[in-house]
């Protein structure tokens, strides 16, 4: 039976799964191989003064995990440099915040090549390897020239941005070319997909057929949209445990007659988190009745703060809730709770459960998997309401939510004022809808259609191109 090797930056398989991780990729990955006969490889988050490509090999929660030290000099170049400050921003459309330093590139590549040489001999000749996230798009091109034959996917957790701000980064082209060495390159939504298929007709003058097998660069690779999602029964499970019980009985407590609005997100310039809270104060502006009957809790972990800029946004929303709590707040009501702390699994499944409104609203983002858990935790008798931002990838499947332009505080206002009030039967039918496109696109479905489409590629990045 072939193995699957599972490849990303950091190995962050939670000793205890449901203590969960404030990340994403990290909680879909270890959800998603505790099934697989496997090994996840990638960065230690450790350093050492030289790279030695020594691994580090243990067992956390019935997943094989091996990782390696970096230098700090790979660290600042490759994942603080061009992966944080380069491509995250470049990806999220901030070319604003996008650092385009010579240094980090060399960096990204030199790091890439490390983790090439060191994953090579641990490689079966039937292992798939799956190698995830824009912290290592090169990565294929770097196991080929080491001789490896196997098949190698990839998958974006991010979006794929827009050509006109693709081309701002110097080299765009050799970080596309080097793509074309995995044979299924996998996205969240189809816009992603067809804005990468554009860039490459564009700037590559490359073909792309109906069935979305890109031929480019002298190679060929094919592509295809898997929408990534929860794991609904873990997360069902977590929200009607002992500690999900109790959190909701202690927040429900606590809103005593107050709707409680939440919002839960890393601390990134890409969740719209200062957009939100002015969104929040236009609604109490436009609805002075609303006052001391609703407040927000916003739970953000701090998140990347070795970078500037988030050290700067930071910065602006410990102001900008303090701006708001000084002016609106009343003796026995606060409008924004604002936390930077994790929870765990349950004890978030009981907060959003005790909300009556979802509030996601990112500027961009991949897909969202917390507009996923906020639908999954309601109470199908009384549900709440999901907001949900049109610029995150979940929105291409949660139509049914209430989709707004998180630029626009008067959209936002507007959208929390008809979540408060809208009738409990069509919260029902909204909610329904909702639940099932959480139940279709689980964490296990996302697993298996990505990899059996990987099992099944029928042209290989290998294979000679015809002309
Ligand atoms: P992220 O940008 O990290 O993921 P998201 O998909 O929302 O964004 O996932 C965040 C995860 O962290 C959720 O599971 C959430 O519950 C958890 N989390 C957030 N704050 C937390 C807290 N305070 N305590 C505990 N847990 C917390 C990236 C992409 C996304 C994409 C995912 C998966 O940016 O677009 O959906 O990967 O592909």
């Amino acid at each position: 039976m072939s193995r699957l090797i599972v490849v990303s930056n950091r190995v962050s398989a939670p000793k205890d799964p449901a203590a969960g991780s404030a990340g994403g990729l990290a909680m879909a990955l270890s959800a998603a191989l505790r099934k697989y006969d496997g090994l996840w490889f990638g960065w230690s988050g450790e350093t050492v003064e030289q790279f030695t490509g020594e691994l580090n090999i243990e067992d956390r929660a019935g997943v094989t995990v091996a990782t390696v030290d970096l230098e700090p000099q790979d660290v600042d170049e490759y994942y603080n440099g061009y992966a944080n400050k380069t491509l995250w921003p470049l990806f999220h459309h901030r070319v604003d915040l996008t650092a385009y330093e010579r240094s980090y590139g060399e960096g990204y590549e030199r790091t890439n090549r490390r983790f090439a040489e060191v994953l090579q001999p641990l490689i079966q000749p039937d292992d798939i390897i799956w190698i995830h996230d824009y912290h290592m798009i090169p990565m294929a091109r770097d196991l080929r020239r080491l001789g490896v034959k196997n098949r190698i996917g990839f998958f974006l957790h991010t979006p794929w941005p827009a050509r006109q701000l693709l081309v701002t980064l110097p080299h765009h082209r050799r970080l596309v070319e080097s793509m074309f060495y995995f044979d299924l390159i996998g996205f969240h939504t189809h816009e992603w997909l067809g804005l990468f298929e554009r860039y490459v007709e564009v700037e590559a003058r490359g073909r792309v057929s109906p069935d979305h097998v890109i031929e480019a660069f002298g190679r060929r690779v094919q592509c295809g949209v898997f929408p990534i999602g929860i794991d609904v029964d873990g997360f069902l499970a977590a929200r009607d445990s002992v500690l999900g019980g109790k959190t909701y009985d202690r927040m429900a407590a606590s809103a005593a007659f107050r709707s409680m609005i939440v919002g839960v997100d890393r601390l990134d310039y890409s969740k719209g988190l200062e957009q939100r809270m002015l969104g929040f104060e236009q609604f109490l502006e436009d609805n002075p009745a609303m006052r001391g009957e609703v407040f927000l809790l916003q739970v953000t972990p701090i998140s990347r703060d070795d970078v500037d800029t988030y050290q700067d946004i930071r910065g602006r929303l410990d102001a900008l809730a303090g701006r708001i709590n000084g002016a609106y707040a009343d003796m026995d009501w606060q409008p924004i709770r604002y936390l930077n702390r994790t929870f765990r699994r349950d004890q978030l499944a009981g907060l959003y459960r005790a909300a009556k409104v979802g509030l996601v609203t990112p500027l961009r983002d991949g897909m969202n998997l917390v507009a996923k858990e906020y639908v999954a935790a309601q109470n199908p008798e009384d549900p709440g309401v999901l907001i949900l931002s049109r610029f995150a990838g979940a929105a291409e499947q949660m139509g049914e939510a209430l989709l707004v332009n998180p630029l626009s505080r008067e959209e936002l206002s507007e959208a929390i004022k008809t979540a408060l009030t809208m009738p409990l039967e069509e919260r029902i039918r909204k909610w329904k809808a909702l639940m099932q496109v959480v139940r279709d696109t689980d964490v296990g479905i996302w697993r298996d259609s990505y990899v059996g489409a990987l099992k099944k590629v029928a042209i290989r990045a290998d294979d000679e191109v015809v002309a």
